[in-house]
C-alpha cells in the first residue's frame, strides 16, 4: 500500500475561514488562492469550516490538511498538491471554535460555498426564511447552525470586542450572490440586534462573485487514480476540468490576497458574468441533467455523446438564452457557448446527472425560470427551456421512464412528490403555485401552464428523448 500523503501544517495565521468546504472550494477558489500566495506570499492561508459532517476534517487530518487537486484532461491527469489549509473544524462538534476563528483579529475574509440552500433564504425573492428550522434556532441561541447564523453572531462578537468587520465572499451559484448574502445577514442581524445590523450595513463587505470550474464529487475510483497517479495515497482529493473562471467584484473591507496574478478578474459589476454563467452553463447543465437522467444517461459526457442532445443545447443558448443577455465586457456568448459543448463533452469528466439534479427547487429560479420569464416578456419561443422544466418536475416525482424509484435530493422533495395528479394540467398547478419557487409573472401566465402541461404530457408518453428529437 502506497505511503499516506503528508505535509506539515505551516504554521502562520490564516487570513480566511471558509464556511462550506467541498470539492469545490478545494479545486476553484483554493487554487486562486494558492497561487497568489506563492507569488506574493501573505497570510492568506484558510481554516476550513464544514457545516454538516466531519468526514472530510477526518479524512484531511492525517495528511496534514494537505490534498491533491487533480486537473483531468481528455489526455491525461495533473495533480497538484494543495497546502493552504491551516485547520479544518466542524461545525456541529464545536461552534465556539468556528465563532473564535471567525473572529480572529487575524481573519479578513470569510468566504462561503454552502449551496444555494445553505442561505435560507426564498429562491423566488432572496428574503431570509425566518421559518427555516435553523434561523428559527439561531435567532434564540448565541451558537448557531445556519451560515447566515455564524456569519451574524461572529460579526456581533466582533463588534463587541472593537474589531473592524471581516468581508463576507459568497461563491456560490446564486446571482447578485453578494446582494443576497448581505440581505440575509442584515435581515438576520436586525432581528438580533438593530445597531448590529447597522453597524455591518456601514462597515461590512460582499462582494459579488462569478465562479466557474466542473468539479464532479470525488468517487473511491478516483482513489486508486491518485494513487497510481502520484505514488501517494490521498483519502480527500478533488478533481476538476483545466478550465476555471473567477469573476470578483472589488469590493474589500479589510484586504485580499493578489487574486488577479493568477488569472482573476476583479471587475466593479459582475452582474453580466454571473448571468452569463448561471444561465448559459448552468442553466444548460440542468436542463441536460434531468432529460439526460430521465433517457438514462449517467454523466453529462454521456449525454453530449448523443447528437440529439447536442442539438438541444445548441438550441438552448442560440435562441433562448443568448437572446436575454447583455454580453459581460470583451466577451463572445457564441464562442462561449462553443466552449461549454467542448468541456461538456471532456470524457474524463464523470459528473452525474444525478448529481446536478440535486436541489432543483434552489437552483431553477436563477438557471432556467428567470430566463423563461425574460423569454415570455418578449414573446420569443422557448419550448426547449419548458421541456428542461418539465423534466425536473418529472424527475421529482420520484419514478423514472422505467418506473425504478429515483432518490431525489431537494429540501422540498417530500412536497414536491406529493403534487402529482392524475392530469398532467393538475399536477402543473400545483407546481406552478409555489410562490417561493416561480416568479409571479410565470405563475400568472395561462398560456405558459399550457406549454408546460403538453411538454409533461409528452414526457410521460413518449419519453425523454423523443421530445428533444421533437424540438
Ligand atoms: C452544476 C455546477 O452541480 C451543479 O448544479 O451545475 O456545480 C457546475 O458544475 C458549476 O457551477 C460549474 O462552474
Amino acid at each position: 500500500m502506497p505511503e499516506r500523503l503528508y505535509h506539515p501544517p505551516a504554521d502562520a495565521p490564516a487570513g480566511i475561514v471558509h464556511l462550506g468546504l467541498g470539492a469545490f472550494f478545494r479545486a476553484h477558489v483554493a487554487s486562486y488562492i494558492a497561487d497568489a500566495m506563492a507569488q506574493h506570499g501573505g497570510d492568506w492561508g484558510v481554516i476550513g469550516v464544514s457545516l454538516q459532517s466531519a468526514g472530510v476534517r477526518d479524512r484531511l487530518r492525517p495528511q496534514g490538511w494537505a490534498y491533491t487537486a487533480v486537473e483531468l484532461t481528455p489526455d491525461g491527469e495533473k495533480p497538484r498538491v494543495m497546502t493552504l489549509l491551516r485547520d479544518v473544524l466542524v461545525a456541529p462538534e464545536d461552534p465556539a471554535a468556528v465563532l473564535e476563528a471567525m473572529a480572529a483579529p487575524t481573519t479578513r475574509i470569510v468566504s462561503l460555498t454552502v449551496t444555494e440552500k445553505g442561505y435560507c433564504h426564498e429562491p423566488a425573492t432572496g428574503r431570509l426564511d425566518k421559518a427555516h428550522r435553523d434561523i428559527a434556532h439561531d435567532l434564540e441561541h448565541d451558537l448557531p447552525k445556519s451560515a447566515p447564523g455564524y456569519l451574524v453572531r461572529a460579526l456581533q462578537l466582533r463588534h463587541a470586542r472593537g474589531l473592524p468587520p471581516f468581508t463576507v465572499m459568497c461563491c456560490d451559484n446564486l446571482p447578485e450572490n453578494g446582494h443576497v448574502v448581505r440581505g440575509v445577514v442584515l435581515e438576520l442581524a436586525r432581528l438580533i440586534d438593530p445597531a448590529l445590523a447597522d453597524w455591518i450595513d456601514a462597515h461590512g463587505a460582499f462582494p459579488s462573485t462569478m465562479v466557474d470550474r466542473i468539479v464532479p464529487a470525488t468517487t473511491p475510483d478516483d482513489l486508486g487514480r491518485v494513487a497510481a497517479l502520484t505514488g501517494l495515497r490521498d483519502e480527500a482529493p478533488v478533481m476538476h476540468e483545466p478550465f476555471r473562471q473567477w469573476v470578483v467584484e472589488d469590493r474589500f473591507c479589510a484586504g485580499r490576497p493578489h487574486w488577479e496574478v493568477a488569472g482573476a478578474q476583479m471587475v466593479a459589476d459582475v452582474t453580466p458574468f454571473e448571468h452569463m454563467k448561471l444561465r448559459m452553463l448552468n442553466g444548460t447543465h440542468s436542463a441536460l441533467a434531468y432529460l439526460g437522467y430521465l433517457a438514462g444517461h449517467k454523466t453529462i459526457a454521456d449525454v453530449m455523446s448523443d447528437p440529439v442532445f447536442v442539438t438541444y443545447a445548441r438550441k438552448l443558448w442560440q435562441s433562448e438564452i443568448i437572446p436575454t443577455l447583455t454580453p459581460p465586457e470583451a466577451t463572445d456568448l457564441a464562442a462561449y457557448a462553443d466552449a461549454l459543448a467542448d468541456r461538456y463533452a471532456n470524457p474524463a469528466i464523470r459528473h452525474r446527472t444525478w448529481q446536478i439534479a440535486m436541489d432543483g427547487s434552489q437552483k431553477l429560479p436563477q438557471r432556467i425560470l428567470a430566463t423563461l420569464a425574460d423569454n415570455r416578456a418578449a414573446e420569443r419561443d422557448s419550448a426547449g427551456l419548458v421541456l428542461a422544466l418539465a423534466a425536473w418536475m418529472r424527475y421529482t416525482s420520484g419514478f423514472d421512464e422505467s418506473g425504478a424509484e429515483i432518490d431525489v435530493k431537494d429540501p422540498l422533495a417530500p412536497r414536491l412528490a406529493a403534487l402529482w395528479r392524475d392530469e398532467p394540467r393538475d399536477t402543473v398547478a400545483g407546481y406552478l403555485n409555489m410562490s417561493e419557487v416561480f416568479p409571479e409573472t410565470l405563475r400568472q401566465d395561462e398560456g405558459f401552464a399550457t406549454q408546460l402541461s403538453q411538454a409533461l404530457s409528452g414526457l410521460l408518453t413518449k419519453g425523454a428523448r423523443d421530445m428533444v428529437a421533437s424540438l
